[in-house]
């Protein structure tokens, strides 16, 4: 009986050579599986099955070939130029909770110092939820301001838009509050027919943030912006499409081609090139005069508001699955 380690050489030796080519980003120069990497062990495993082989179980090739990561809150992976990082925590709908958001910064990061030319930010395939948004057991209800600037969903946000490698939202489901202005802070957006998109904080009653607000600003026009502020309702996406919110809506089975095809166009083209655009456009989006006495007055009221009943009330109203009733103080 061979062990694990020998199942997995005799199968990589006895894969064809271009085969081997195409998989060795999942074989380590001893013939072992690097578990690294879940998308590489993932076809790794995939191909493996397809594979012929000799004195090999499949409970010694699946043992192998399982990702090392399965409760990781967040998956990355590198394949050619394009890195994706896929948002895997479905039993909390991909809330944006603190562990999540260090783990989507720690890829943003490596992704960033890899060979990657353009990132994808997914949700696992087939997801009715993309993410519902700011974890709301992580809101504070004890008077402190609940959108600081060191708070995880502003510093994620930060980290995409200062990231020199553009970003491609890649949305199947819903997307709420937080995440939103995650979707609408990436570089442009690829999304499935049947997906929505949402911004909720007046309905949870937390006084969003001026750096969000201003997010929501660079994505669609005020109107459209002022619209899904005040009624917290989620457009569908065809119209986020007609808004300028996403840039394509195309049937969930072609929602991967197609935002391959486009990280493929961006990895043809300069990195340099493509970072200086990226920055020039930032720099210029967020050229907005702001006195420190606006932004005194708008924190004034922002407090007052974490400070308030209803703010409680929003929260409280959340987790009691009913409608807030909010009095205005
Ligand atoms: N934070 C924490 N827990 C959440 C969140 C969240 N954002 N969303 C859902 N959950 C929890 C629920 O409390 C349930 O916990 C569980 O996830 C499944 O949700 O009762 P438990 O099982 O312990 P649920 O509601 O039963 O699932 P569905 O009926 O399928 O509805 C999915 C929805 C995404 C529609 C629904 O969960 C929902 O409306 N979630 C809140 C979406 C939202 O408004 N997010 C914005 C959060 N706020 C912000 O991002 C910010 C920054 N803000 O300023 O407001
Ligand atoms: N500058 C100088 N010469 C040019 C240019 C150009 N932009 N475009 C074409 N030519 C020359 C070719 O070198 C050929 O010269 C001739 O015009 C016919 O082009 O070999 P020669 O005959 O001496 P070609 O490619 O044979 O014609 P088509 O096959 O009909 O193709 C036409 C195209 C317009 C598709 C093709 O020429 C092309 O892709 N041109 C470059 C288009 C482009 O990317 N322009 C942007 C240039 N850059 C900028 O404007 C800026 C400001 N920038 O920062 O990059």
């Amino acid at each position: 009986m061979l062990d694990t380690t020998q199942a997995v050489r005799r199968c990589a030796e006895q894969l064809q050579p271009i085969f081997r080519e195409q998989y060795r980003d999942s074989i380590d120069t001893c013939g072992r599986a690097k578990p690294r990497n879940p998308e590489s062990s993932r076809r790794f495993h995939r191909a493996a099955m397809r594979t012929p082989m000799k004195g090999i179980t499949m409970a010694q090739i699946e043992e192998t070939a399982k990702p090392d990561v399965q409760n990781a809150l967040v998956e990355k992976s590198l394949e050619g130029k394009v890195g994706t990082i896929t948002l895997n925590n479905r039993a909390k709908l991909n809330a944006l909770s603190a562990p999540l958001i260090e783990e989507l910064i720690a890829a943003l990061s490596d992704l960033t110092n890899s060979e990657a030319r353009v990132i994808v930010l997914r949700a696992p395939k087939g997801a009715k939820v993309w993410s519902a948004g700011h974890d709301v057991k992580e809101l504070p209800t004890n008077g402190r301001d609940p959108l600081t600037y060191d708070d995880p969903l502003r510093r994620v946000v930060r980290a995409i838009k200062e990231s020199p490698t553009p970003i491609i939202a890649m949305v199947e489901g819903s997307v709420w509050g937080g995440a939103c202005e995650v979707v609408m802070s990436c570089d442009f957006v690829v999304a499935a027919e049947g997906s929505t998109f949402a911004i909720t904080p007046a309905k949870l009653g937390v006084p969003y943030d001026i750096e969000g607000t201003q997010s929501f600003m660079q994505s669609v026009g005020l109107p459209v912006v002022k619209e899904m502020l005040f009624t917290a309702q989620p457009i569908p996406a065809d119209r986020a499409l007609r808004v300028g919110l996403v840039n394509h809506v195309v049937p969930a089975d072609q929602l991967e081609a197609t935002t391959t095809q486009i990280a493929e166009y961006i990895t043809r083209n300069s990195p340099l090139v493509i970072s200086l655009l990226k920055e020039e456009l930032h720099v210029l989006a967020e050229a907005n005069p702001l006195t420190a006495e606006g932004f005194q007055r708008i924190q004034a009221v922002r407090r007052r508001i974490y400070d308030s009943a209803d703010y409680q009330e929003g929260i409280r109203s959340f987790f009691e699955r009913r409608a807030p009733q909010f009095q205005g103080r």
